[in-house]
């Protein structure tokens, strides 16, 4: 049995208690962790475990074999660092960091432990649609890559004070990273683009990104969407294209109408893929090796390093140039 402890117990901190309480043969959730005693409690008697307010102590404590990292962005790097330290292999939301630097300091540490330690939470990799686009363009049925269109729409923001450069750092990573993935591709430059809301809402941003092969990358995030959650994608290719389905189980007849409901938020829209997402991390944990559809940390600093250049294109209302280091051996 493999003992994991869960740090941050807000909405995603108890959606990985609940994967690791229900559908994770071979886990135990040994303990959750919020710096609010009170949060963490409520989640641990939820599912009858132990509650804890010092993560650094938790990551310490012999009896926890490895770490869910789900607390507030700017602990991520430090509390994965703090893993790499303590020899456990870590599953960390995302992002790793808004700022490349700190990703690089991570990438140093776990390159000096010796081995992989890092998986990140870009959960999409493990999303059917995701899947079986990668591999239609892998296996030659689209024939090459000329672009790929993304839209991803948030109910609302999580907090007021939401802004347009949030959505770059905190909603658009998942894009930045999923497309790169299935395209195999790095950016090489980004536009950021927003229209003009009535009211004072976040407005949606439109981002379009150049890749290294010359495709076309465009994804507008929305985090005022009001209808519901909802993500799509299509890639292009120069002999056909593949797109996501909506994904509903039923269609209600009624008044003259049909419809489909949509998921509040990613939880239940990407319900099986953080499934996935979680078991590829216990077997990574039991067996050293790092999963071939899992996200590094160097896919971490590459979403960071994309993030920060969408921001300064949609501040300055410039195309940005986009420069990674060169890949480490290491995340080879
Ligand atoms: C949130 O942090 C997520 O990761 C969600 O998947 C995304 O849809 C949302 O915009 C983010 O704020």
């Amino acid at each position: 049995m493999i003992r994991l402890a869960v740090i941050g117990a807000g909405l995603m901190g108890a959606d990985h208690a609940r994967i690791i309480a229900e559908e994770l043969p071979g886990a135990a959730l040994q303990v959750v962790c919020d710096r609010d005693a009170t949060r963490a409690k409520a989640v641990a008697e939820a599912w009858g475990t132990e509650a804890a307010s010092d993560p650094e102590a938790v990551i310490a404590r012999k009896d926890v074999d490895a770490v869910i990292v789900a607390s507030p962005d700017f602990t991520h790097a430090p509390l994965s660092m703090a893993c790499i330290r303590a020899g456990k292999k870590v599953l960390c939301e995302k992002p790793l960091s808004q700022s490349p630097l700190e990703c690089r300091d991570v990438m140093e540490a776990e390159e000096s432990s010796g081995g992989r330690q890092v998986m990140l939470g870009f959960m999409r990799r493990f999303d059917q649609a995701y899947v079986e686009m990668k591999a239609a363009l892998d296996q030659g049925r689209l024939g090459r890559a000329l672009m790929m269109h993304n839209f991803h729409r948030n109910v609302a923001t999580p907090a007021a004070d939401f802004t347009g450069a949030m959505a770059i750092t905190n909603s658009a990573p998942h894009e930045f990273d999923v497309v790169r993935h299935v395209l195999g591709c790095e950016y090489t430059a980004i536009s950021a683009f927003q229209p003009r809301r009535s009211d004072a809402l976040v407005a949606p941003v439109v981002m379009v990104l150049e890749t290294s092969s010359g495709q076309l990358v465009n994804i507008e995030i929305n985090n005022n969407a009001a209808y519901g959650y909802d993500v799509r994608a299509e890639l292009v290719g120069e002999a056909g294209s593949i797109a996501m389905n909506q994904l509903a189980y039923t269609s209600a007849d009624h008044a003259m109408a049909q419809a489909r409901a949509y998921e509040a938020d990613w939880r239940g829209r990407y319900a099986e893929a953080y499934r996935r997402q979680n078991r590829a991390f216990l077997s990574f944990v039991a067996t050293g090796v790092f999963p071939a559809s899992g996200s590094s940390s160097w896919d971490g600093y590459a979403a960071a390093v994309v993030a920060e250049a969408g921001v300064r294109a949609l501040k300055t209302g410039q195309r940005q140039p986009i420069t990674m280091i060169a890949k480490p051996e290491f995340y080879k």
